[in-house]
């Protein structure tokens, strides 16, 4: 059956931070399957891109610059309801508004530099698995934990 799936990035603090492991293994640990993964350090173009939403704000500029500061890792998950938990896993846009638990909520202080993208919709996750890898470089595979993490 077809499920459905986010985009989720790490984002240069979080590389830099060495934590990259720990996000990765949240969303692994929850049942999610990971179809798309790769370490990627795009120019500014991308970038303007992917928040194309967000380009009259003010920190725009320095929203672009930041994440184009360094490297990043794009990934893909897969699951029930992926895109609406994924945004719960990730906490609130700032980090002092996110709950302990949550990876912004247990591992960023400034809205700035929260250390993860996640979508927030099925229609921007679709948008943006199309800009950062292609629908159809996304890896196909059976996990055998599905009938262990689905009824
Ligand atoms: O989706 P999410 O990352 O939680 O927030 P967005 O409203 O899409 O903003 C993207 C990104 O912009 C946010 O993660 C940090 C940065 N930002 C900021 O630096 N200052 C703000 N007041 C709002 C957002
Ligand atoms: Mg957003």
């Amino acid at each position: 059956e077809a499920r459905e799936r986010t985009f989720i990035m790490v984002k240069p603090d979080g590389v830099q931070r060495g934590l990259v492991g720990e996000i990765l293994s949240r969303f692994e640990k929850k049942g999610f399957k990971l179809v798309g993964l790769k370490m990627d350090q795009p120019g500014k173009e991308q970038f303007e891109q992917h928040y194309a939403d967000l380009s009259s704000k003010p920190f725009f500029a320095g929203l672009v610059n930041y994440a184009a500061s360094g490297p990043v890792v794009a990934m893909v998950w897969e699951g029930h309801n992926v895109v609406k938990t994924g945004r719960k896993m990730l906490g609130a846009t700032r980090p002092d508004d996110s709950e302990p638990g949550t990876i912004r909520g247990d591992l960023a202080i400034d809205v700035g530099r929260n250390v993860i993208h996640g979508s927030d919709s099925v229609e921007s996750a679709n948008k943006e698995i199309a800009l950062w890898f292609g629908h159809e470089n996304l890896v196909q595979w059976g996990s055998h934990s599905n009938s262990w993490v689905y009824e």
